[in-house]
Parts: structure tokens; sequence; C-alpha cells
């Protein structure tokens, strides 16, 4: 294996993730990615399960991207010492990302042509593993899923008729948003499976959350995808990670992927717009009824809405690019241009009115859709977008 990239990088490496820009061609091999958070009571299992899976050419490696609290990143160590293969272990001091953060981490790190993502927990059978990989050579596909779905596979390990209904939404949800992406992919939701190195480029990853093959089928399309069925064993031993809170994270993964295509961004704008009618009048309703003025009231009940917008567009829409301003310049910015839009429509109606002779509604109307678009553009240019070469010694939030 390269010495450049094994073993991994530490996080403070200058050179930071190679995961953008990965050579065309690695060596013939495995690289095999766990993530782990408190898994102590099973990598030891894991690791005799692997070293009994895998065989010994092509070669393979191990490593873990560990964000735990406890001691499983010993417990890796100790286990590690017995493998015929090297096992490396990547402990994160910051979880940035959650699970999806890590196996990116470790997709930097990888040095051989395929890489395996697994949990840690055994739920995902280490024997199938070359399994993958082997059907990846076989078909020539650059991702190969392990899938539940699939005549052969299960989700009996999937704990409760809740969790098995919120998975079954949730791939409904992804495939109906991405169809062309996932075609081919019945299971987009599986934690497991195999892609080839090189079909890891050219987009910046940015998983939140659980999904990381949704994140690589949407923003690095495989060329072909093929799939092995599996069973989805119960958990070996420790707790689950996966709460609800995941499942808000996962809304708003898929919400960040649709939105990076500029025609969607722009609906997604247009809805999040809407919905902030209902702050704005909701604080109109109670000021009023507290006795403020009706015009004071109109101007601070403008501002909750555009507070509403404002969370909503930072954390569905521009979430991947938000780090090129502070928060409150950001903020700024935004509410500025939202009530720019409101001094700016009404001499847009007159000059409708008065100069083309519409009627007052169209004029309306078309001076809502010109400030819309003036406001979506103004936003991503002047809030949302890098500032030119002056602004990368600037601190980040
Ligand atoms: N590095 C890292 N790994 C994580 C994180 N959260 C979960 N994991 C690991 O990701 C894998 C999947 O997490 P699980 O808790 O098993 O999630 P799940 O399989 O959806 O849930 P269960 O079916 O209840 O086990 C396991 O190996 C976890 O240890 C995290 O924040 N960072
Ligand atoms: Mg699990």
């Amino acid at each position: 294996m390269s010495e450049d990239l094994w073993p991994p990088r530490s996080l403070d490496d200058p050179r930071g993730p190679e995961v953008d820009a990965p050579p065309v061609s690695a060596p013939a091999g495995i690289t095999l990615i766990i993530p782990t958070f408190n898994e102590a009571d099973n990598v030891g299992e894991l690791l005799r399960r692997l070293a009994a899976a895998l065989p010994a050419d092509p070669p393979c490696e191990v490593l873990f991207v560990d964000d735990s609290t406890d001691d499983t990143p010993a417990a890796i160590e100790k286990a590690g010492a017995d493998c015929p293969f090297p096992v490396a272990v990547l402990h994160r001091e910051r979880a940035v990302g959650g699970l999806g953060g890590a196996v990116v981490e470790g997709m930097a790190r990888a040095g051989y042509e395929w890489i395996v993502v697994m949990d840690a927990d055994l739920q995902h059978p280490p024997h199938l593993v070359p399994e993958l990989v082997g059907e990846g050579i076989r078909t020539g596909a650059d991702l190969v899923v392990a899938s539940r779905h699939l005549p052969g596979g299960s989700r009996a390990g999937l704990a409760g008729g809740y969790r098995v209904a919120v998975s079954r939404a949730a791939t409904l949800l992804a495939k109906g948003l991405f169809p062309r992406a996932l075609r081919g992919v019945g299971d987009p939701m599986s934690g497991f499976f195999a892609i080839r190195r090189g079909a890891v480029t050219g987009a910046a990853l940015a998983p939140l959350g659980y999904k990381i093959l949704l994140e690589l089928a949407v923003r690095c399309r495989p060329r072909t995808i093929a799939e092995v069925p599996y069973v989805f064993e119960d958990r070996h031993a420790g707790a689950s990670k996966s709460t609800p809170r995941e499942g808000l994270r996962f809304l708003a993964h898929l919400a960040a992927l649709r939105c990076a295509n500029p025609l969607a961004r722009m609906i997604g704008f247009g809805l999040v717009g809407l919905s902030g009618f209902v702050p704005n009048l909701a604080a109109l309703w109670l000021l009023t009824h507290v006795g403020v003025q009706y015009l004071v009231a109109e101007v601070i009940a403008n501002q909750a809405g555009v507070l509403w917008n404002f969370w909503l567009i930072e954390t569905l829409v521009f979430r991947d690019r938000r780090h090129h301003r502070r928060r409150l310049d950001r903020l700024g910015r935004f509410a500025l241009l939202a009530n720019a839009d409101l001094l700016l429509r009404i001499p847009l109606i007159a000059l409708f009115v008065g100069r083309l002779d519409m009627d007052v509604l169209p004029a309306t109307a078309l001076a809502l859709v010109t400030t819309f678009v003036l406001r979506f553009v103004a936003t991503e240019a002047l809030v949302y977008l890098p500032r030119g070469p002056r602004a990368a010694t600037t601190t980040r939030s």
C-alpha cells in the first residue's frame, strides 16, 4: 500500500482530507471503513469474524473512524493486534458530521481500490464483504449496495414495527426526490456497501448524519450500481445510537441534497418564503391584541417572518454555503434584503400601473415575482457565495 495513505493522516494534517481528488488508480484491494461510537463490546467479535471472512488476496485493511467516549479505541487496538490485516483507529476529537462525516474522513484516507463501509455492531454480516466486492468486479459496477429488500434479504434486525415503517417511508421519500440518482438502488437507507475509490470524486461530500450512501449516490453519481441481498441482523451488543433526532437530520440532509440544483434551490427558497406568512401573521395577531399600533405591529411582525425564513433557509436551502460569512453577518444581510424587498415592491407596482397601464392585481403579481427573483439572486450572491480571495483569511462561524 502507498505509504502516503497508510497509516492514515492525522486530522490536523494541513494537507486535509483527499476525498475530492483521489488518484485515478489505486492498488487492487479492500479498505474497510467502520464508524464507531461506543462499540467496545462489539469490535472484538467483529474483527474475529472479519478475519475469518476476508481472503488473503486481494489485500485488506480496516480503518475504524471513532467518535467514542468509552474505551472502544483501546478495544480495537487490542483485538486488531491478532488480525492478519492492518487495523487502524482514527479517533476524532470532534464528531463533525456524525456517522456520515466519519465515513467521509475514512474515505479520504483509504488506500485501496475498493472501499467497503459497514457498521460495527454486526448487523452487517462480515462474510458478505468479499461477495460485495466480487459482485462489483464481476459486473463492472462502481457501487454495490447490500440490500435488505431483495429476495433472500430481510430487515429482521430492525427493532419494532415503528422502525420498519420509518425506514419504508424514508426509502419512498428518498426515491421520490431522487428518482434518477437512486434508480437501481432498492435500499438507499442501507449503511452497508462497496464503492470503487475512483467513483468518489468531484463533488464535495457533506453528509449529515446516517445516510452516507444517499450522499454518495446523489453527489457522485456512480455510473453503474449493483445490489446483493443481505439479512440485517440483530445488534450483537451495546446500545443503538439512532435517535429521533437522526430523523430530523435525515430530512435536512434530503433538503440540502435536493437544493444543490439551482432551480430546486429557488423553489425551496419560494416555499420557505410562503411558510413565513404563518409566523408573520401570528406575530401580527399577537401584537395587535396586546395593543400595539397596527403599522408598528406590521413592521415588527415582518421581522418574525424574516427570522423564521432565515432559520429555514440556513437549515434547508443554503446549508452547504454558510461558512463564507459569520452567522450575524448573514442574518444582517438577509434581513436587509428581505426588508428591501418590501420597499421595492410599492414603487414597482406604481411603475407597472402608471407606465405600463397594467391593472392593480396583475401589476402586484408581477411585482411579487420580480422582487422574489431579485431577492433570491441577491441572497445567493450577497449572503451565501464566497467573498473572493480576501475572504479566505477571515474567521468562519
Ligand atoms: N464515528 C461515528 N460512528 C457512529 C456515530 N453514530 C453512530 N455510529 C456508528 O454507526 C453505526 C450505526 O449506528 P447504530 O447505532 O448501529 O444505528 P442503526 O444500525 O441505525 O441502529 P440499530 O438498528 O438500533 O443498531 C455503528 O457502528 C455506530 O457505532 C457517530 O456519531 N460517529
Ligand atoms: Mg446498528
